[in-house]
């Protein structure tokens, strides 16, 4: 499995795609496998969030059409961040539509996602023509996409065959746009189709907590260890477990505590991530 290699020497294995490139190298820069996740619905928290955490992390995992005020400066300023912070920048969007509805999805509309979002995800539920719709738009802007391939929530049902036909439509992706999964383990090894090449994809595992193992609408949470040594996924998504400090606060004093609390479980997360991935390529 190409789990058991250093994400540094896994570079090479993704000579297509810019964007998973770009990730693997700052994975290893930075020593970080940590991606937030920063579900807020006011521009200045998700930009205090992103500062505090920056250093941190490879990657920051936006909603952007839960920011009530939205404006193209905040897409100016995430992006600062990113170049400040030296990360990647991952719009959630989970595209589900057919070709010409989610390029058109993807490049214009308010948000204009294509324009600054290294990476999105979409479901495979309307079939392959998905991929090529938002291959239009992604692949000469050098961006990724992440089939999900395998959801973290409570009677999901991306499992199985579904999951297969995921992993399928990523080895059948001879762009090299389709970069990896969304899944809670080695999907890529799991359903690898026999009669092709062994490819290299990454894995990205949201419902990561390591002080709660769920919420109250479905969501299970699994610790680093287990996300990354034990099931060998290669990056972590952490939300509330790391922002969720500042949305409850709201004078100055208090605010200025809760940054402080969002940039230390930050750490705390990038420390327990990295951990688990020593332990795992040196076992
Ligand atoms: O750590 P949390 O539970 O606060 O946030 C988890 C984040 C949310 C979800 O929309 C997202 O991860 N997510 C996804 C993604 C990333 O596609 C898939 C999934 O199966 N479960 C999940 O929680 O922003």
């Amino acid at each position: 499995s190409t789990s058991l290699q250093p994400y540094g020497s896994r570079v090479g294995n993704f000579a297509k795609n810019a964007a998973a490139r770009n990730i693997l190298e700052t994975m290893e820069r930075k020593q970080s496998n940590l991606c937030v996740s920063v579900d807020v619905t006011k521009k200045k928290d998700l930009l205090d969030i992103v500062d505090a955490v920056g250093e941190a992390v490879i990657m920051v995992k936006t909603h952007i059409d839960i920011v009530e005020d939205f404006d193209m400066d905040l897409v100016v300023q995430l992006t600062a961040l990113a170049k400040k912070h030296d990360f990647v920048i991952f719009e959630d969007r989970k595209f589900a539509d057919i070709g010409n509805t989610v390029s058109l999805q993807y490049a214009a509309g308010v948000h204009k996602i294509a324009s600054w979002s290294d990476i999105t995800n979409a479901h495979l539920v309307p079939g392959t023509g998905i991929i090529d719709g938002l291959a239009k738009v992604g692949e000469p802007l050098g961006r990724g996409l992440l089939l999900l391939a395998e959801m973290s929530s409570k009677g999901t049902l991306a499992a199985g065959e579904y999951t297969r036909a995921n992993v399928e439509a990523a080895y059948n992706n001879e762009s090299g746009f389709v970069m990896g999964f969304i899944a809670m383990g080695r999907v890529d090894d799991k359903y690898a189709p026999a009669d092709k090449p062994k490819r290299d994809f990454l894995v990205l595992t949201p419902g990561v907590g390591l002080d709660v193992t769920g919420d109250a609408m479905g969501q299970q949470y699994r610790t680093p260890d287990e996300v990354i040594y034990k099931s060998g996924c290669d990056v972590i998504i952490v939300g509330r477990g790391i922002y969720g400090a500042l949305t409850k606060e709201s004078d100055d004093t208090a605010r200025q505590a809760a940054v402080e609390s969002v940039r230390k479980q930050g750490n705390r997360y990038r420390e327990a991530g990295w951990e688990a991935y020593l332990k795992r390529i040196n076992h």
